[in-house]
């Protein structure tokens, strides 16, 4: 933390993403105070970002999502936060109905979210879906821009996400124009795709995703694979450009554009001290007597409801396993976490509805009146029960068909504090190329899942605790916290602070 005050000494911190880190709702519940509650989603980057924020005093840019967020805010859509110790400005930025529809749902989760994970069945394109995304993301540069001239010292401005794939060029034009400086960066949290697949966007929205990218001093992804992928699809793509790839860096319009991998993490304390609690202990305990009884193991997995996550690979493996190995039913019973998510598209509630009907099958076609083979959690799950059900976890099991990172896998390694538990890991992960310990499988793969997960049950003890420690060991060493203090350093390489500390 001390580093990461001394990055940002001299400079003000401006941050953009989609979601608002405190959100005012209207609630019935008894303790809040005129109707109004107060939110926070949880998350890892949240909770990271939010303590940086509240000693660097900057200001975060959202969108104002909550039912109550107008009328906690000003007529220019700030306030200060947290509620309880006002430290740093939100500044909410209002979307109507028609611009979720196209900015969010649209163009951000149907057109750019398929093909990052390059799961083309799920690709749909409307011209007006990218027209609404390029408004928004100029309605969002307008905001930044405004906050950038009211900022002391120097400003870096810092936008999270594919839902702001437009907005760094537009914030450099609206500096430029004002005559104002800072730098800009931003994280892109998913997969890049290699440029065949970029190419399936019309050309308008291609050419505003890539420029728009471009509008960066420095671009971070979790992984190099994806940062070279970038690089590809800017070489192929953009006319006019030179690059010296061994640099990670791109000449584009008499500017440098610096690329990296910098692969997030998550809060391990906080995860590990969670799941430590004599009461995790005990639901633990509980967990495993009920579902794990008898030396049975108990298998978990944790995701929001979304085609990338293998979902339906996975319950297909299982339901495979259950056939090939009669000797593992009554023998593995599965925790999984499948918590609705973006139900207003067609195909997430699809998705839902097919999760649902094949644990429905799966439990029909093997129970026993001893034994549920799948036991479901459809529903968003609290922080402390989720470290509970992570360590009493004999194995997870992570298929996602293709994830930026994946944070579960690290979640359960820093929960699995007795050092019993076996990671199952997607290969397509960018969680992958970085964990060393977990056994590796291809989703697409289903006989290979169902080997993975042998070798998982079967694994020795002493090999588990080995795995297990190493995995443990080395998350310690890169926490989110040395993500955040790398991802600033490297700004800090690239653009010396020229203003003196400011008071804080
Ligand atoms: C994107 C990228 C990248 C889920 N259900 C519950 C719950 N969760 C929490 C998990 C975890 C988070 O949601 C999911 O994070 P992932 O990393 O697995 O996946 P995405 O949401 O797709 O995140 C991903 C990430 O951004 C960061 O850059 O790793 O690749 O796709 O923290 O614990 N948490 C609680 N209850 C639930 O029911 N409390």
């Amino acid at each position: 933390p001390q580093d990461l005050e001394r990055y940002l000494a001299g400079r003000t911190l401006i941050l953009l993403s989609n979601r608002e880190p405190y959100e005012h709702v209207r609630s019935e519940d008894a303790s809040a105070e005129d109707g109004i509650a107060l939110r926070r989603p949880p998350g890892g980057l949240v909770s990271a970002l939010d303590p940086t924020m509240q000693r660097t005093r900057g200001t975060w840019v959202a969108w104002g999502s909550g039912s109550a967020d107008r009328e906690t805010a000003g007529e220019d859509g700030r306030l200060m936060v947290p509620p309880e110790c006002p430290s740093y400005t939100l500044r909410r930025v209002w979307l109507d109905d028609a611009d979720v529809e196209g900015y969010y749902l649209g163009f951000a989760n149907s057109a750019l979210w398929p093909l990052c994970h390059l799961l083309l069945q799920h690709y749909e394109t409307r011209a007006e879906h990218w027209a609404r995304y390029h408004a928004v993301n100029a309605r969002f540069a307008d905001a930044v821009a405004e906050e950038v001239a009211r900022a002391p010292g120097d400003a870096v401005v810092w936008i999270q996400d594919y839902h702001f794939a437009a907005a760094p060029a537009m914030v450099r034009e609206r500096l430029a124009a004002t005559g104002q400086k800072a730098f800009i960066h931003q994280f892109w949290h998913i997969p890049f795709p290699p440029p065949d697949i970029l190419r399936l966007l019309p050309t308008e929205a291609q050419q505003g995703v890539l420029r728009g990218m471009l509008g960066n001093d420095l671009l971070e992804f979790h992984t190099e694979r994806y940062a070279m992928n970038f690089m590809d699809c800017v070489a192929a793509l953009v006319p006019d450009v030179q690059m010296r790839r061994e640099h990670r860096r791109i000449h584009f319009e008499g500017r440098e554009v610096h690329v990296g991998a910098f692969p997030i993490s998550i809060d391990v304390a906080r995860y590990e001290g969670l799941a430590r609690r004599a009461e995790a202990a005990r639901r633990a305990e509980q967990l495993r007597v009920r579902y794990g009884a008898n030396g049975a193991t108990l298998g978990v997995s944790v995701d929001r409801i979304d085609y990338t996550k293998g979902i339906p690979e996975r319950l297909r493996a299982l339901d495979q396993l259950f056939e090939e190995a009669p000797e593992m039913r009554e023998c593995l019973t599965f925790l999984v976490v499948a918590t609705p998510s973006r139900s207003e598209l067609a195909s997430y509630k699809a998705l839902e509805d097919e999760v649902l009907a094949s644990v429905a099958a799966i439990n029909a076609r093997w129970s026993t009146p001893e034994w549920t083979p799948i036991v479901l959690f459809h529903e968003n799950i609290g922080a402390e029960e989720l470290a509970a059900i992570y360590r009493a976890g004999d194995l997870c099991l992570v298929s996602s068909l293709q994830d930026g990172m994946n944070l579960v896998a690290k979640e359960f390694v820093a929960c699995n504090v007795d050092e019993q538990g076996v990671l199952v890991l997607s290969r397509l992960t960018g969680a992958a190329e970085e964990i060393e310990g977990a056994v590796l499988i291809n989703p697409f793969n289903v006989d290979g899942v169902v080997a993975g997960l042998r070798e998982a049950i079967a694994m020795p003890q002493a090999q588990r605790r080995a795995r297990m420690r190493a995995m443990r060991a080395r998350l310690r060493r890169a926490t989110i916290f040395d993500w955040l203090a790398s991802i600033l350093a490297r700004v800090d390489e690239l653009a010396p602070p020229a203003a003196e500390p400011l008071p804080r």
